[in-house]
């Protein structure tokens, strides 16, 4: 069988929603052709709980699969819930969708519509011609708890199948910012091949000498670097054991670093001026990230450097980005490593970091879930609601 791995299209990210969208489409679409199966670890939507509009622009998306001819049909499944369709499109939700336990998530919305099989917590076993693939997941929880589940539900691979752990975390190897993040030896020993979503950069490597796959999202949303190359997924085979990676069309990013030498602020604003302009010059209207860093001439101040202006000057030509991140006058050094620790978390995951860190310096018992206390006393809904839902947790367990 041949299985498509597609992650984190973000749908209704605002910055770039129009793309988000349209990428995850031709990802969808083109993997539809291409596999009998396709896994989704993860950040099907930017947000858990999306509007209205951007419901309905995946339901558009995942009502279009659901009228293919799948010849592989979804023959079992293990966990709580039900299914409601047997189409082969199976998801998890990911940490953008996380929600309070025993909530409905946008995936689960998307799963109660018939659209796709969500195996947060369960296990799904598809079958074409006889042949199986059993498909394992765990949905996207706050890093220090993931161990702890892991324990407590001890995904087993299935007798007779092709077996898929998929699941959506940071891994310690990859990220190697927290000792609450998963190692890849930790990760459930026995199957055949490890999919993980959350990370947004294309990664090849193996688990327990087996193959671990990371297509990356199908949208730019970090700007670093690193994400200069396309976007796309995975086809796995699973006749050859052999896999290649599929590109989709997405709009193109460039980054530039601009090192400044006793600058004059004005010969600053040219250089940038100059790499827009020759960055844009295809006509795609690219996304351009330009970092500055150095130092002014003598006598000039962070301040007298202006950019505020230069995006809205080339917006028709490009999405312009623009970080002074290293630019020092009269000899101040910008502060740069509590931004950079910053980059590789969701503002939300850093919340929580924050409200982990005073539970713990409080003396707060840990046992009673500061997770899901976390996830109540920062979800929507009636005040009072809220606040019963944490007295529960934290008073009935
Ligand atoms: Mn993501």
């Amino acid at each position: 069988m041949r299985i498509a791995l597609l992650s984190d299209f973000h749908l209704g990210y605002d910055r770039f929603r129009e793309d988000a969208r349209r990428q995850a489409e031709e990802a969808l679409e083109l993997a539809s052709q291409l596999a009998d199966v396709l896994l989704i670890p993860g950040d099907i939507f930017d947000n858990r709980s999306p509007s209205p509009d951007v419901l309905a622009e995946a339901i558009n998306i995942f009502r279009e699969l659901s009228k293919r001819q799948w010849k592989a049909r979804v023959v079992k499944f293990d966990g709580k819930g039900e299914t409601h369709t047997e189409i082969p499109v199976i998801a998890i939700p990911g940490t953008h969708e996380r929600r309070a336990q025993n909530v409905e998530d946008p995936v689960d919305l998307l799963g109660l519509a018939g659209l796709l099989v969500d195996v947060s917590q369960a296990c799904a076993v598809v079958e074409k011609d006889g042949e199986r693939v059993a498909i394992r997941g765990i949905g996207g929880i706050s890093e220090e708890r993931f161990k702890e589940v892991l324990k407590a539900e001890d995904p087993r691979p299935v007798d007779g199948a092709f077996n898929v752990f998929m699941f959506h975390q940071s891994v310690y190897e990859l990220l190697p910012f927290s000792q609450d993040f998963i190692r890849a030896d930790e990760l459930p020993d026995g199957f055949d091949l490890y999919v993980n979503g959350h990370i947004h950069s294309r990664f090849e490597g193996r688990v327990h000498g087996k193959p671990f796959l990371i297509s990356g999202s199908t949208v730019l949303t970090q700007l670093k670097e690193g994400e200069q190359e396309q976007k796309g997924f995975f086809v796995f085979d699973t006749s050859t054991m052999s896999y290649n990676y599929n590109r989709i069309n997405c709009r193109r990013f460039v980054h530039r670093k601009i090192e400044i030498e006793a600058a004059e602020p004005a010969r600053v604003e040219e250089e940038i001026r100059k790499v827009i302009e020759e960055a844009s010059a295809k006509g795609d209207r690219p996304i351009i990230r330009i970092e500055v860093d150095g130092k002014l001439k003598k006598g000039f101040k962070n301040v007298d450097l202006n950019l505020s202006g230069l995006a809205k000057d080339y917006e028709d030509k490009a999405i312009v980005e623009i970080s002074r991140k290293g630019v020092e006058n009269a000899g101040i050094i910008a502060a740069d490593s509590k931004r950079q620790a910053f980059d590789n978390v969701s503002v939300k995951d850093y919340g929580l970091g924050i409200f982990l860190e005073r539970l713990r310096h409080n003396e707060y018992d840990m046992s009673a879930n500061p997770t899901q206390l976390f996830e109540l006393l920062s979800s929507e809904g009636s005040r009072e609601k809220i606040v019963k839902g944490a007295m529960d947790s934290l008073f009935n367990g």
